[in-house]
Parts: structure tokens; C-alpha cells; sequence
């Protein structure tokens, strides 16, 4: 051995380096499934040797420091993001992770979700401190902290060296999942990657380059599998001309939970009743990106698609986004959204102004009384904004609300008071049994606000729209007792698709023949569309929802939860490959995985998936338009 290797080896430096490259090749596995150590070392270990071998040129001393803090630094980085993964299903990006404060629902989750082995990626320091504590004792030399300046500038050169060339072999890659692009690029090129085009306007214009001039509706509608009709024409046009609008969002509501019952007691009676006399869909899919609530918020207003890995509020700061409050003003209506957290929670703020809003109530006005979770309990939610509505109903001739209930958010704990629901033992203390709970006073509450509607004369004159925001059962946090209790529950092993399957409701009170089911499928981007109809207003611009009263072919997209070019057409849902697994098909009929009867899936879907980056890609460039 040479004298410079030999003090390497014998140095801090190679223990550290040798340790986090190992826990990289760890993390790779546990969160990509990546069983290659070798990518784990030419991905990630070059920048990590990259970031130390200058430490060890620049410092002269405190180098065992800066390596520890590094070391933990990037340990709880690591927990962190599996963390994440495990409640998203996807890695997070830098950007992600400088939203933190934003993702309510890790946060609240996130003991749920830690598993105790996590702990184990510090487990070196342990180490290190035990070998220290030994080599005191005997006062052993070894590790001693010297390092050859001609060998740390030899690794600096080729670790700078891999790190560009990872870089530049992939920066025009489109990234569709950042799981499956971290698997093929590393976890650090990924970030660079999606950094620079997030920021370069050559990635911008290239993205958004092609024929979105020419974007009408008709060829919104033939890529979704029908020939483009005016709203004017459709059966149902204007049948609530002149009616209020008011669209009740329910955090956390699946469509499993609709018309059920748990020994006998129906989980939500009170829409189970109102279902008797409104329209009900019933293969509703959610749409949301990484912006969760304000998403479902965004995509019910505008039928534009969420950006997906960026919440789309933090994008629309300025913008003047053609919307539904938009459309509705130019008939007369006032309009005005309704939630009980902080306005800047999601970048609210900026949200409801650009899509043309007149008026919000949040936190400020509905107080912190009888807080549940994130804020007040929808119960005194829904009793002062009857008070308000009560009082905008008397000052403008129309009006549109936005109602946001908030209680049933995970991790669905609730206040004794509030459980309504005699739960089997097995479902007790359990994240299905709580969910349950959860929403059931949701219901309760919701039944009430119903009821103060109509004691103030506001139901008759109005149509009602109801929709959940996106699954509150989902990922890692449905333990082995919840894939059981679920399987009890709904009948059938919980599936995909009945994770992402959101009612959606609409009543128009005492008009003749509302009452049915309509089973074609449609998504979160299709509401905006279908109440225009009813209230008789043509949309004066583009929009990427129809009217699912009148169109039964459909083509949805569905970005962050599952890989950007996954999508849902009449027959099936088809998840895009990922970091774990090839693409998977369920049949939306049997709800049963189907891929075996494919070849080759991603050749047999191949124009549909080609179809949706299309409309993803006009949506996402109208957007940038504004
Ligand atoms: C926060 C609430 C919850 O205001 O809407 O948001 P979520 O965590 O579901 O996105
Ligand atoms: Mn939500």
C-alpha cells in the first residue's frame, strides 16, 4: 500500500464516505426499489465525495464536525423522504421538501408513518462514538485524520467529472415520475434536472413548443374519444338558469364510504338521503398533483389540470386564470369561498384573487373555537357560514360559494363527542375505524348545514354540488389491519381504484327527473363544466372537462400520485411504469389487474398515453399563457 492510501483509509474520511455511500445504496433500495449498489455509488456516493474531498482541501481543522453534521444532515433527509414516499408514492423533489411546511397531511401523519428501523441510518455515529470510546482507552492511533491533498484532488476532479456527465446526459429527459427517473438517474441528478427546467426558458419553450397555438375544443374533444358539441345544444342546458351555485368540497371523502353501512349504521346518512333526488356519479376519479386540497379547489374552478409536481398555487401568484367565478360574474353573481384554515395555507392567498374571487372566509373569521385538527369543526364551520351566506344572499342577486369542510383530514382523530359510530371492536383505534368516524361527522355536520339552507330559504333556489377533495385512506399508512378491515368493509380487496374513486353529487331541488346514477367515468376537471350546463353559461374559454351529462367518452389524466401518462379511458385505469413496478392496468368494471392479457402494455396503450401528454401539455402551456 502507498503511504497516501494507507492514511485514507485510515482516516475519518473513508469512514464517513464509506458509510453514507452505504446507506445510499440502503435508501436506493428501500425507497426505489433499486437492488444495483453500483448506481447507488456512480449516482450519489461521486457528489457526496465530491462535497468531502473539498472539505478535506479547504479545512484545516473541525473536519470530524462537519462530517457528523453532514452525516446527520443527511440521515433525517433520508428518513424524511421515506417518509414522504410512504404517503405519496413518490420521491420528493427539492422543491417538495422546501414545502414541507405546506404538506399538512405528512405532517399530522408522520408518527403514523415512521417505522423503528428507520433510526437505524444513524447508526454509524453510534458506531463512531463506540470506536472512539475504545481508542481512547488504548489509545490506538487508528482512525487517525490525514489525508493526501494529490489523492482528495484526484476524487474532486472525478467525482465533479461523473456528476456532469450524469447531468448532461439527461437534462432534456421528460420527468414523468421522479421515483423511476431517480431509479435511472440518481437521486441528486434528478433534482438538478427538474431544477433546471423548472427555470431554464429554453426547457419552457421546448416544453410547451409545438401546436398549443392552435388548441380548440373540438380537438380537446376528439382526443377524448368524441365530437365536440356546444353547451347550448346539450340536453340539459340552462335546466337551473338563475339559480345560486353552492359547491361543497369534503375533505377526505371516498366514494366507498357512499351508501354504506357498519352494522347496520350508515356511515353518511344524510347524503345517502339526498342522493334519492339528486344526480349522483358514481366512477368519479380524483385529479389532484402535489397540491392536494388547493388542487381540487383549482381543478373545480378552472377544469385546467394541476401542474402535478408543483402545487399549482404556488405557480398562479399574479395570474388572472379564466374560471368559473369568472364566468359566473358576467351573468351576475357574486362569488365567495369559504374555508376554516389560514388564507396563506397552499398559497390561498394568491389563489383565490386569481381566479376571481370577490370575497374568502378563513380562519380569521370562523375563529379557533372547538378546534379539531386543523382548525375549527365543521359543525361551527358550516353554523357561520350559513350566516354568511345568509347575509350575501341579501345583498347580490346571485351568488356562487365555495364551501371547504375540514375535519375529516387524516389522521381522522376524533374528540370523543364527535365518534357517532358504534365501531366494532376490530375496527376500533384503527386508521379505517377513525376514517370512518370521520366522516360520518362530516355527513352529520353537512346534514345540518342542509338543513339551515333550506330554514333560510337558500335550497330551493340554488344548486347543490357535492365532491370529496381527494382519498384519506391511502399508502403506507393503511396498515395490514386495514387492508383487511377495507377488504370487510367495501365487499372487495381495496383497490386503486377505489383509493382515487370520489363521489360527485348535483341537486337541482324540485326539478323533475335529477334523481339517477350516471356511471361513466369522469374526473375533478369535468365539474366545472357540468354545473355550467345546468346554470345555462357557454364557457367563453378553453377548458379540459366536459359536460358528463352529455358525454360519456372520456380520457382523464392523473399526475403525481401515479406517473405523469397515466390515465383513465372508458374501460380502464392505466398506471404508468414506476421506480417498483411495470405499467398496471385495472379493469374498471371488475376492478382486477389486467396487464397479463397484454403483450406488451405500454405498446398496446400507447395512443392513449400519447393522447393524454397532449392535453397535459396544452393545459400546462394555456396556463403558462396567462
Ligand atoms: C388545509 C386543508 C388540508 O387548509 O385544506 O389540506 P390537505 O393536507 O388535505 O392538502
Ligand atoms: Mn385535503
Amino acid at each position: 500500500m502507498t503511504n497516501s492510501f494507507k492514511r485514507l483509509v485510515k482516516s475519518y474520511f473513508f469512514y464517513f464516505a464509506g458509510m453514507i455511500a452505504l446507506k445510499f445504496i440502503i435508501l436506493r433500495y428501500l425507497l426505489l426499489q433499486d437492488t444495483n449498489p453500483l448506481a447507488g455509488l456512480w449516482f450519489e456516493t461521486t457528489l457526496v465525495l465530491l462535497f468531502m474531498a473539498a472539505v478535506e482541501l479547504i479545512l484545516k481543522r473541525g473536519k470530524l464536525w462537519v462530517y457528523i453534521v453532514f452525516d446527520v444532515f443527511l440521515s433525517l433527509l433520508f428518513i424524511g423522504m421515506l417518509i414522504y414516499e410512504r404517503y405519496f408514492g413518490t420521491v420528493p423533489t427539492y422543491y417538495d421538501l422546501s414545502q414541507l411546511n405546506q404538506v399538512g397531511s405528512v405532517n399530522e401523519s408522520m408518527w403514523l408513518l415512521l417505522n423503528g428501523t428507520d433510526v437505524l441510518f444513524l447508526a454509524d455515529l453510534v458506531l463512531l462514538l463506540v470506536v472512539w470510546l475504545f481508542t481512547r482507552k488504548f489509545k490506538w492511533t487508528y482512525p487517525v485524520n490525514q489525508t493526501s491533498n494529490v489523492a482528495m484532488a484526484s476524487i474532486l476532479i472525478a467525482s465533479l467529472v461523473i456528476t456532469i456527465v450524469n447531468f448532461q446526459t439527461s437534462k432534456h429527459e421528460t420527468i414523468l415520475d421522479s421515483a423511476l427517473f431517480a431509479k435511472e438517474n440518481g437521486l441528486f441528478t434528478t433534482q438538478f434536472v427538474q431544477y433546471y427546467q423548472d427555470h431554464s426558458q429554453n426547457e419552457k419553450a421546448y416544453a410547451f413548443s409545438g401546436d398549443d397555438q392552435n388548441v380548440t375544443q373540438e380537438r380537446i374533444e376528439e382526443l377524448k374519444g368524441s365530437d365536440y358539441i356546444p353547451m347550448s345544444e346539450h340536453e340539459n342546458f340552462g335546466i337551473a338558469e338563475g339559480r345560486n351555485l353552492i359547491v361543497v368540497q369534503i375533505e377526505s371523502l371516498q366514494d366507498i364510504v357512499i351508501g354504506q353501512s357498519l352494522n347496520g349504521q350508515e356511515i353518511t346518512p344524510n347524503i345517502n338521503d339526498w342522493l334519492e333526488e339528486s344526480t349522483y356519479f358514481t366512477d368519479v376519479y380524483q385529479q389532484i398533483g402535489s397540491g392536494n386540497t388547493s388542487d381540487a379547489e383549482y381543478l373545480m374552478n378552472t377544469s385546467l389540470y394541476p401542474l402535478g409536481s408543483k402545487a399549482t398555487t404556488d405557480e398562479i401568484t399574479g395570474k388572472k386564470v379564466p374560471s368559473l367565478p369568472r364566468m359566473l360574474k358576467e351573468r351576475g353573481y357574486y362569488s365567495v369561498t369559504m374555508h376554516a384554515d389560514e388564507v396563506n395555507y397552499w398559497n390561498r392567498d394568491e389563489l383565490y384573487p386569481a381566479l376571481g374571487f370577490d370575497d374568502y372566509y378563513a380562519k380569521e373569521f370562523y375563529g379557533e373555537k372547538d378546534t379539531v385538527g386543523f382548525g375549527p369543526s365543521d359543525g361551527l364551520f358550516y353554523d357561520k357560514s350559513i350566516q354568511a351566506l345568509g347575509d350575501i344572499s341579501e345583498n347580490h342577486e346571485n351568488f356562487y360559494a365555495h364551501v371547504l369542510s375540514l375535519t375529516s383530514h387524516t389522521p381522522f382523530e376524533m374528540p370523543e363527542d364527535k365518534r357517532g359510530l358504534d365501531l366494532p371492536e376490530k375496527y376500533q383505534d384503527t386508521l379505517t375505524g377513525n376514517y370512518l368516524q370521520s366522516v360520518h361527522y362530516a355527513d352529520k355536520a353537512l346534514g345540518e348545514f342542509f338543513q339551515d339552507l333550506k330554514d333560510k330559504g337558500l335550497w330551493e333556489n340554488s344548486v347543490i354540488a357535492l365532491y370529496g377533495d381527494h382519498s384519506g385512506l391511502h399508502g403506507k399508512l393503511l396498515k395490514k389491519e386495514d387492508q383487511e378491515l377495507l377488504k370487510d368493509f367495501n365487499g372487495e380487496r381495496y383497490s386503486l381504484l377505489n383509493r382515487f374513486n370520489i363521489p360527485f353529487i348535483v341537486g337541482v331541488p324540485g326539478k323533475e327527473g335529477m334523481a339517477q346514477e350516471v356511471d361513466h367515468i369522469g374526473g375533478q376537471i369535468d365539474m366545472m363544466p357540468t354545473l355550467l350546463n345546468l346554470l345555462g353559461v357557454e364557457p367563453d374559454s378553453l377548458y379540459f372537462g366536459h359536460n358528463l351529462l352529455h358525454y360519456s367518452n372520456n380520457l382523464l389524466g392523473m399526475r403525481y400520485y401515479v406517473p405523469t401518462s397515466s390515465f383513465f379511458n372508458n374501460e380502464t385505469f392505466y398506471i404508468a411504469k414506476n421506480s417498483r413496478f411495470d405499467p398496471r392496468i385495472l379493469d374498471l368494471g371488475t376492478n382486477q389487474r389486467i396487464e397479463n392479457e397484454f403483450n406488451d402494455p405500454q405498446s398496446a396503450f400507447k395512443q392513449e398515453r400519447e393522447d393524454i401528454l397532449q392535453l397535459l401539455q396544452w393545459s400546462d402551456a394555456y396556463f403558462e399563457s396567462f
